[in-house]
């Protein structure tokens, strides 16, 4: 890899001396780049970062550069180098292919096309680290995202349609950005289930705008006429909103109501547009430049505790929002000045080896924070959690925190926390409640992605071909890891017609009731069985030694896939009893204590942040299980 100039940025010591950088900076600016003028400086050139991103003609777009240049500018020992694709995919996949050649240390891209984009992410994530910002491109291959919830923002939008619409309900014109984009469609889906309750709130047309003004100016002005009446425009952006405004100026058509999303500050933004009662509302879209360059030195450090995937919180904007916010920010955190942070937490049970790490990491993070941790176990008990979460309340603790053990019953006590002003935080589980204001973020694992992972290894393993008979062993019943891993696990083999799931029970997330329920089934069961998934690792162990039992011999007459990967499940597969274990990461305790403080500090959270995992196969158990944390 050689940079401008024949210049080897890899031999370069870290120190580049001044003739280098101006030479790669020339070559720069040859090549189309972007790259701030180098200025005398006192702290030497450490990290070079690419910042690619998809064009510059969205104003939400030159907001997300504007947040990445000024969040560097805190970081001297960074040097940026900045592409505009303007649009162009093949572009895109150039910038990528150059900045990597002139020897950058970390890649920020913003993609066009996040399909197209997918294969140089994963070229640019076998050499750098790699932070992909708004448009998540497919698979896993990168070290970070970090964008908004784009399903989310739709549903919070079809709520204020169906206010705006009232009891009376009405018609609806959409205007969409790029067809077929995921923002798009995730927004379009979430619109959608927003106004679901409001069965007299209709979408009666919709036009595609690419989120630009005046297209959507021109789009609607050429088609106002003939579409069907409409009372409220939802618009995917507010770019699009603005333009639709004019449009109906034009046309006389006057009442109609505006939503949009960005929230930009700036005449033109979001903002201003509800002030000046144009729009009725719209949404503040984080850019995640900021982020991206905070988790991108982090990254460049080496840091633990790095997230795979960071969801931006969006927050509505109307008038009323404006009103309250101009008359000065009400704190709830001002009495905690001055002392140390009280954080209540309902812990589920002490069911695993997972479990217990993860209790161990809440703890260990709260003493190293000098937070003060009330720290109540559930034992398997929902009406237990209640009522720790309500003691929590009683004693007016500042955050909440919990990881519940159903997904459902828990909407009563979180309407009772929010009308105490106490803010609640989800770590590990999520709740299956529509209304997410009633939690202020969540921490933990993507359950339906480590269902696939197991899958796909078993496909990879066992091949489409022959039968396979599988017994699988399911976590506690409406605890969010069993539904998620089961449904992810079945999506995948639903393709191969030769896997056939013929038991599943529920053994608790317990390595004795993996035993019981295993020794149950191998007594019960007359055919054979090929393959054990198992919800978590403590149940595959139990399962194993009811195999042994049985005369069986688990990791060969039977294969055992299960997720956690605990250090038991390292030692059964280094023993060849056990072949395989998806990464389940229970090392949350300094992201939930990061989490707390930034929020006793007045810092917006993310709404969702999911944990970095990989897989782990028998074949490397014994070089991979040494120097493990859990
Ligand atoms: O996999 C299991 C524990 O909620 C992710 O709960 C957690 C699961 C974990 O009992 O071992």
């Amino acid at each position: 890899m050689s940079g401008a100039a024949g210049i080897s940025p890899r031999s370069l010591p870290r120190a580049v001396p001044a003739a280098g950088l101006l030479a790669l900076l020339a070559a720069l600016s040859l090549g189309g780049l972007a790259a701030c003028s180098p200025v005398p400086r006192q702290t030497p050139i450490r990290y070079l970062v690419g910042f690619s991103q998809a064009n510059l003609s969205e104003p939400w777009r030159i907001a997300m550069t504007e947040d990445v240049k000024a969040e560097a500018a805190r970081y001297p020992e960074m040097r940026f180098i900045y592409t505009d694709a303007a649009d162009s995919t093949g572009r895109q996949i150039e910038d990528v292919q150059r900045l990597l050649e002139y020897g950058i240390d970390l890649l920020i891209i913003s993609p066009t096309d996040s399909r197209a984009l997918t294969p140089s992410v994963r070229w640019a994530y076998a050499r750098i680290p790699v932070i992909v910002l708004d448009r998540d491109v497919e698979g896993y291959d990168y070290s970070l995202f970090i964008g908004p919830d784009n399903e989310r923002l739709g549903r919070e939008a079809g709520k204020v349609a169906s206010e705006l619409l009232g009891s009376q309900g009405g018609s609806i014109l959409e205007i969409g950005g790029r067809s077929g984009s995921p923002p798009s469609v995730d927004r379009s889906e979430g619109f959608r289930r927003g106004i679901a309750d409001r069965k007299n709130a209709l979408i009666s047309g919709t036009i595609v705008a690419d989120w630009l003004r005046d297209r959507a100016e021109d789009e609607l002005s050429a088609r106002i006429r003939t579409l069907p009446g409409f009372d409220v425009i939802f618009a995917q952006n507010d770019a699009m909103a603005y333009g639709a405004w004019r449009a109906c100026q034009v046309a006389g058509r006057t009442g109609i109501k505006l939503i949009g999303i960005d929230g930009l500050a700036g005449p033109m933004g979001g903002i201003e547009l509800v002030r000046k009662g144009i729009l009725s509302a719209t949404f503040t879209c984080p850019t995640g430049g900021k982020e991206a360059v905070i988790y991108g030195m982090d990254l460049l450090q080496k840091k633990e505790g790095i997230p795979k995937k960071i969801y931006l919180r969006p927050n509505k904007v109307t008038l009323e929002t404006l009103v309250a916010s101009d008359s000065g920010p009400a704190s709830p955190r001002d009495r905690a000045l001055g002392r140390r942070i009280v954080l209540g937490f309902a812990q589920v049970g002490a069911e695993s080896e997972w479990r217990a790490a993860n209790t161990k990491s809440i703890k260990s993070a709260a003493a190293k924070a000098g937070i003060d941790l009330i720290f109540v176990d559930g034992e398997q008990r929902q009406e237990k959690q209640i009522d720790a979460i309500r003691s929590f309340i009683k004693r007016r603790v500042d955050v909440i925190a919990f990881s519940p053990f159903v997904e459902s019953g828990w909407d009563e006590v979180l309407n009772e926390a929010m009308a105490a002003g106490i803010p609640v935080i989800l770590t590990d589980r999520t709740v299956g409640i529509k209304d997410n204001s009633l939690w202020l973020s969540f921490m933990g694992s993507d359950f339906v992605e480590e269902g696939r992972r197991a899958a796909r290894w078993v496909v990879e393993e066992l091949g489409s071909s022959n039968p396979v008979n599988i017994v699988e062993l399911q976590g506690n019943i409406g605890a969010a890891p069993t539904i998620g891993r089961k449904a992810g696990f079945e999506e995948v083999i639903r393709d191969f017609p030769n896997y056939s799931i013929i038991a599943s029970e529920s053994g608790g997330f317990f390595r004795e009731q993996g035993y019981s329920v295993m020794k149950g089934i191998l007594a019960s069961e007359s055919r054979e069985i090929d393959l054990v998934f198992s919800h978590n690792d403590d149940m595959a162990i139990g399962a194993i030694q009811a195999i042994k039992e049985k005369g069986l011999r688990p990791g060969r007459d039977i294969v055992i896939v299960g997720v956690d990967a605990i250090k038991d499940a390292f030692k059964a597969m280094a023993a060849g009893e056990m072949n395989c274990s998806v990464e389940c990461n229970p090392i949350l305790g300094p992201q939930l204590m990061k989490v707390v403080q930034d929020y006793m500090a007045g810092k917006d959270l993310p709404i969702r942040m999911i944990t970095s995992e990989g897989i782990f196969p028998a074949a490397t158990a014994r070089r991979d299980m040494v120097g493990r944390e859990y």
